[in-house]
């Protein structure tokens, strides 16, 4: 069997390195050039570590990068979604253009699996008709279904070999083609959905939950904090019931599925209504992160803050929609630009951020040493393991004032109070 996958981004890099460490050769193909000639390199470019050295394994056995669509067995798309603001849901560019792609290249007997989140239809309403241009007929000739990637970044390498799938087919035969793919691959069930349409909405529904949980625990904070009671113990406490499960309250939500796939929901029907409040409930955070400093120090003119840890959540390098990031754009000073400022360098202003582990060049980072030099305040915008090892003396021996936000809860906060710090958390 001949495998290829269209889009080598993270879940597609690593789908792909996981069907060669299985012994099946694999193209991988991607439409940026400089993917593959990194990958030709040697140069996965991915921040976990164990994922990382699982892809230098399958490209030194059988996994091929290529400039071009491959005739396979098998192609498997696995290209970005991103959000049509415009139009309120999915672009679907890549999807049709990876669709068109394997057309080309298409044969009687190949089986296509899209793994793209996207909206309810899409497989079938969109790319069938794509492959079935050479007269295919979609399930007679061709086996077609959807399977939807689920891994958690962060924990990508376990949760691909583990975690179940949810297969829809166009017909019994592509289930079947399909589920024999992904079996021998996890160790988790592989469940049929009736249809694609229903795999998709199902993947759909489990990222719009979890928004909507998330957005709920958050409301909890809010009322928390009028009450005067500590949301994180109130939670803790909640949860020992048996059918109660409340997430963390946090900072806001951020990352390229949560505040995006919702969306791909909306069928203009209204029916969304519950998860758009979500969304806003926790768009909404960073504002109030900001208005818990204000509380602490007062007004925020003429003071300098550090914002530590701009990706979108802890221990991983992405920085889509970060609640750290925009906290610090909140706090008014532009120092995350593509263009550098009118003077012909950075603007100096009263915000640094520093993030261990974030790798987008064209954010104004600084060492940590840089970053709390001086400031009158630090934010935690991301619950990195480096956070949590910080020395609070250390940090205080830098700082100018002594006030500490930490909506990620990263921080021994009684450690960091004896140490004379006014810590202040959600
Ligand atoms: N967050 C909270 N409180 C929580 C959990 C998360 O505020 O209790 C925040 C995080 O800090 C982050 C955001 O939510 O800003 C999203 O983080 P996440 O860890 O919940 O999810 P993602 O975006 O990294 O991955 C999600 C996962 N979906 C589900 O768990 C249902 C993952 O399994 C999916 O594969 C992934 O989306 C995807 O690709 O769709």
């Amino acid at each position: 069997m001949s495998i290829c996958v269209h889009g080598l981004g993270y879940i597609g890099l690593a789908t792909a390195s996981l069907f060669a460490n299985a012994g099946t050769d694999v193209t991988g193909f991607d439409v940026d050039e400089g993917v593959i000639d990194r990958l030709n390199e040697g140069n996965p470019n991915v921040s976990e570590p164990e994922l990382e050295s699982y892809i230098q394994d399958a490209l030194e056995s059988n996994l091929t990068p290529s400039r071009r669509p491959q005739p396979a067995d098998v192609h498997i798309i696995c290209v970005p979604t991103p959000y049509d603001e415009l139009n309120d849901g999915a672009d679907l560019t890549y999807v049709k253009d990876a669709g068109r792609n394997v057309a080309d290249v298409l044969r009687s007997g190949d089986t296509v699996v899209l793994e793209s989140t996207v909206p309810p239809g899409t497989t079938t309403g969109i790319l069938a008709p794509i492959l079935s241009q050479d007269d295919f007929d979609i399930g007679e000739d061709v086996h077609l279904g959807y399977t939807p990637e689920t891994v958690m970044p962060g924990n990508t390498l376990t949760e691909l070999r583990t975690n179940d799938r949810i297969v829809g087919g166009v017909d019994e035969a592509s289930v079947s083609a399909i589920k024999s793919l992904y079996q021998p691959l996890t160790s988790g069930e592989i469940h049929v959905a009736a249809d694609p349409t229903t795999a998709e909405f199902v993947k759909l529904a489990q990222n719009a939950e979890r928004n909507v949980s998330i957005a709920y625990a958050n409301t909890l904070a809010l009322l928390a904090e009028n009450y005067g009671i500590d949301v994180r113990s109130a939670i803790s406490l909640a949860n020992n019931h048996p059918r109660v499960d409340i997430l963390s309250p946090g900072p806001g939500v951020g990352g390229h599925c949560l505040p995006v796939d919702p969306h791909f929901l909306s069928d203009g029907s209204g029916a969304t209504e519950l998860i758009d409040i979500a969304s806003r409930v926790n768009s909404r955070m960073p504002e109030h992160v900001v208005r818990i400093l204000e509380d602490a120090i007062g007004s925020l003119e003429d003071k300098t803050v550090a914002v530590l840890g701009i990706t979108y959540k802890g221990n991983v390098s992405d920085t889509r929609n970060s609640p750290g990031l925009e906290i610090a754009k909140l706090l008014g000073t532009v120092t995350v630009d593509t263009r550098p400022a009118m003077d012909g360098g950075w603007d100096e202003g009263s915000v640094t951020i520093h993030d261990p582990r974030a790798t987008d060049s064209r954010l104004q980072l600084v060492p940590l040493d840089v970053a709390v030099d001086g400031a009158d305040a630090v934010i935690f915008g991301a619950a990195h393991d480096e956070f949590a090892a910080l020395d609070p003396e250390d940090i205080r021996s830098k700082m100018a004032g002594r006030t500490v936000v930490d909506p990620v809860d990263v921080i021994d906060t009684a450690q960091w109070t004896e140490h004379g710090f006014d810590v202040r958390t959600l």
